[in-house]
Formats: structure tokens, C-alpha cells, sequence
């Protein structure tokens, strides 16, 4: 039976592998082969004149990324990756790779990223690349287990959606029949009606969809979020369960992810200590403001005053009491004093990771609120009736996956945390 090439040892004497050709190396009367799986690379020794005619046939058929079978002998060698080579007795070519190969998976050829992203299937081979996956598949594990071990239902709403929830600019409008639908920015409203529907705890991992018109190292046009919504619970529960999920996430990482973060040289992988710091968005412009980057009152954070505050701050952090105005219709202010809101953001030193709130439940004040922001409250019908019968306090928040991971494993590009990204030039792969 085939088994992982990293479970390949010269105390299994025999061993029977399967991967793609990494490299291949003819010194004449000796070629060697590295083989890569999932797990890891072997080296296949292939002395011609001490193997079969079919090992001979099968070699001459390989291209490098080809997929091979081998079975035979392992032995001991220092000079091989991981210390031990194989010699084949059987050597077959399963599937034969056409020459050139469009991307260099050895990466002694470097390419640059859109090159990598045209032939990802390629470039998902690398197993640096691979490794970042590993990783973002253990996160979202941990994430989820962490939420299902503290009372939170997994659910899954509608991608398909009537209204925008984030403000109305960044929708991509679809055909559906004869009516007007978007792509959903946010699982927003639906997690908030399963407040009303008595689900008390739900997080959901799922897509959203962004029209945003800029092409940045941090946005993508989909992304998967990570949101939750808890009921009886204002702004500073829901940061607890962010800043301990968060936590979680990184210890899950450091505890189960040797190989992949040894693979992508992560050495010093620290894992944050909660609680995370809080400060006032009035603390965070002063900080802007001192650090070079004059905000006032009523300012969003441009991304460079969030490196400055980031510097100062030097570890994930909360900004806490926004402005009302800079933030959307649904969020509760505080009553005494309605021109700041029980919002926050989660902050990485680098960049926002989350943000979040306490909701406004009260009904009369949520539909001035969207009257406030300029939307139709018709369009929010659906949404608001869940208010006027029997609607809990809650909170919670929205954090996205890919900077997550992109911030986790110090990556330049948001797009290398994205299987296939979606952003303003790319549809396809
Ligand atoms: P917000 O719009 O701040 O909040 O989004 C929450 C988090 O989702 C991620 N994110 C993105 N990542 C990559 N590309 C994008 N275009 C993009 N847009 C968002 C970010 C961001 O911090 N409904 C609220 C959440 C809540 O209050 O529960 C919301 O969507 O990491």
C-alpha cells in the first residue's frame, strides 16, 4: 500500500510512494529523482545497471512534475533529503507532464505573483505554498472548535440577498429572474435575525463579497469571513470571545503546524497573550495625530495611521468608542452620549482584523438610524420585523480569514492566503 513519503524510514525496509517529479538529476550511469507528496520530498537512486528494463523504460518517459509509483528498498544516506533514498524495483509513469512547464515548482526560477496565480495548480504544488494552506485549514479548525465548545451554533445564511448591509457602494448587483439581488457583503442581518429566532449563540464561516474598486495587498473582492453574533451580551463579551478565538487559533497553530511553519521558516512563532489592550479611537488619533498623520473627531484611520498606532501598540490590539457616524446604521450607541458607539475594531499591528459592536435592538431607534444613513427603510422590511418581537441585546463580530492568516505568516500579499483570489483584474482561475 502507498504510504505518505514523510513516513518513508530505512527501518521500514520496503516502501511503495507516489508523487510528482520535483527534480531530476542524470550523473550518466546514476539518476536521481525527488519525489514530492503532500508530505514531503524522497530521493528515488536509480543505479542503471542494477535496475529492470521497465525501471530503464518508465525513466525515459519522466518530465519533471510528471506523477510516478515506485516501490523498492529504502536505505540510509546522509546525503539525501531526510537522510534516506530509495532504490526502485518498479518504476511506473502514471500521468506524463508536457514540457516546458509553465511555473517552476523548484523555485530556482522565481516568478512573480500573477504569473503564480495564472497557473496556481502549479504554484499550490510548492510546498511553501501548500504549507500556508495547511495552516489556514488548521485555523479555521480551531476557530470553529473553540466556538462549538463554547455554545455557538454553526449556521449558514444566504449569499443571495436583497439588501446591502455595509453601506450601499461595494455591491455586485446579479440577475435573479425579474428581480433586483446582490451578493451578500456580510452575513450581517441574517445572524441578527437568528438573535431574534432564539438561536442565542452562531458563528458562520462563509464568503463575502466585496465591489471594492481598489486593488490592494489587503482586499479582495471575495473573501471568507468569520462572523459570530451572541445574544444578552454587549461590545466588551464580544471582544473577550474574539481576543480568546484569536489566541486559540495561534496556539492551535504552534501546537499542531511544526512541519508547515518549519517548512514556510517560521522560527519564532509567538503566540498573543490575553487580553489584548484596548484603546479609545480619541487615544488612537491622538497617537495618528502625534505620530505625523493629523486625524480629527469623525475620521476613518487611513492605513497610515493604523501603521503608526500599529508601531506604538507593537501587539494585536482593540480600538474601542467609535464616532457614531463612521459606522454602520445597525450599530448601538452609547445613549448618553449617541455621537460614539459601542463599536470596536480588532486591530494586528499591521492592519484591522475585525470589527464589531454591540447591536442597537431597539426598534424605533435602529429605523431612524437607517433613515439617518440615507437607505430606504423598506428595503429593510425583511430585517426589521425580527425587532418588534422580542429582539435581544447582542453583539458580535466579523473577522476576515485571509488577514488572519496573512498577518499569522507575515505574507506580502493577501492573495497568497486565497486559493484562487478573486479581486478587481481576476475572475479566473
Ligand atoms: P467589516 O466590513 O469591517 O465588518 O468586515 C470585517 C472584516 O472582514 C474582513 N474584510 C475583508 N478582507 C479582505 N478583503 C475585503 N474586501 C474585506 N472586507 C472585509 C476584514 C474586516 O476587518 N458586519 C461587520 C462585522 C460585524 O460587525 O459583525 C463587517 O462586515 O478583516
Amino acid at each position: 500500500m502507498r504510504i505518505p513519503i514523510k513516513e518513508v524510514t530505512p527501518e521500514i525496509g520496503q516502501a511503495h510512494v507516489a508523487g510528482w517529479v520535483h527534480e531530476e538529476r542524470d550523473l550518466g550511469g546514476l539518476t536521481f529523482l525527488l519525489v514530492r507528496d503532500r508530505t514531503g520530498i524522497l530521493q528515488v537512486t536509480i543505479p542503471k545497471k542494477k535496475v529492470s528494463e521497465e525501471v530503464l523504460a518508465a525513466l525515459k518517459e519522466i518530465s519533471r512534475e510528471s506523477v510516478i509509483e515506485c516501490t523498492g528498498v529504502v536505505k540510509a544516506t546522509e546525503k539525501a533529503p531526510g537522510g534516506r533514498e530509495l532504490v526502485p524495483e518498479t518504476l511506473t509513469v502514471l500521468s506524463r507532464a508536457a514540457t516546458p512547464l509553465p511555473l517552476d515548482v523548484s523555485e530556482k526560477v522565481p516568478a512573480d505573483l500573477d504569473t503564480r496565480l495564472d497557473n496556481r495548480y502549479l504554484d499550490l504544488r510548492k510546498p511553501r505554498v501548500n504549507a500556508i494552506f495547511q495552516i489556514r485549514s488548521a485555523v479555521l479548525r480551531a476557530i470553529s472548535e473553540y466556538l462549538w465548545d463554547h455554545g455557538f451554533t454553526q449556521t449558514q445564511t444566504p449569499k443571495i440577498v436583497a439588501a446591502a448591509t455595509e453601506g450601499g457602494t461595494e455591491l455586485f448587483p446579479l440577475a435573479y429572474f425579474d428581480k433586483e439581488a446582490f451578493l451578500n457583503q456580510s452575513p450581517q442581518l441574517y445572524k441578527q435575525m437568528l438573535m431574534s429566532a432564539g438561536f442565542d449563540r452562531v458563528f458562520e464561516i462563509g464568503a463575502i463579497f466585496r465591489a471594492e474598486e481598489h486593488n490592494t495587498v489587503r482586499h479582495l473582492n471575495e473573501a471568507t469571513s468569520i462572523d459570530i453574533e451572541m445574544s444578552f451580551a454587549d461590545q466588551e463579551d464580544a471582544m473577550s470571545v474574539l481576543e480568546n478565538v484569536v489566541a486559540y487559533a495561534y496556539q492551535y497553530v504552534k501546537d499542531h503546524c511544526a512541519d508547515a511553519l518549519a517548512t514556510l521558516g517560521i522560527e519564532d512563532f509567538q503566540v498573543p497573550s490575553v487580553p489584548f489592550p484596548r484603546i479609545t479611537y480619541e487615544e488612537a488619533i491622538a497617537i495618528s495625530t502625534e505620530g505625523g498623520e493629523p486625524l480629527v473627531f469623525g475620521d476613518d484611520l487611513s492605513s497610515a495611521s493604523e501603521r503608526i498606532i500599529g508601531e506604538k501598540m507593537g501587539t494585536m490590539y482593540f480600538i474601542t468608542e467609535w464616532p457614531s457616524s463612521t459606522r454602520p446604521f445597525y450599530t448601538m450607541p452609547f445613549l448618553d452620549r449617541p455621537e460614539v458607539c459601542r463599536a470596536f475594531d480588532m486591530m494586528h499591528p499591521r492592519m484591522e482584523l475585525s470589527s464589531g459592536a454591540q447591536r442597537c435592538h431597539i426598534y424605533d431607534l435602529l429605523v431612524q438610524q437607517i433613515k439617518e444613513k440615507g437607505l430606504n427603510v423598506d428595503a429593510f422590511d425583511f430585517y426589521l420585523n425580527p425587532f418588534k418581537y422580542g429582539m435581544p441585546p447582542h453583539a458580535g463580530w466579523g473577522l476576515g480569514t485571509e488577514r488572519l492568516i496573512m498577518t499569522m505568516l507575515g505574507l506580502q500579499n493577501i492573495r497568497e492566503g486565497v486559493l484562487f483570489p478573486r479581486d478587481r483584474h481576476r475572475v479566473s482561475p
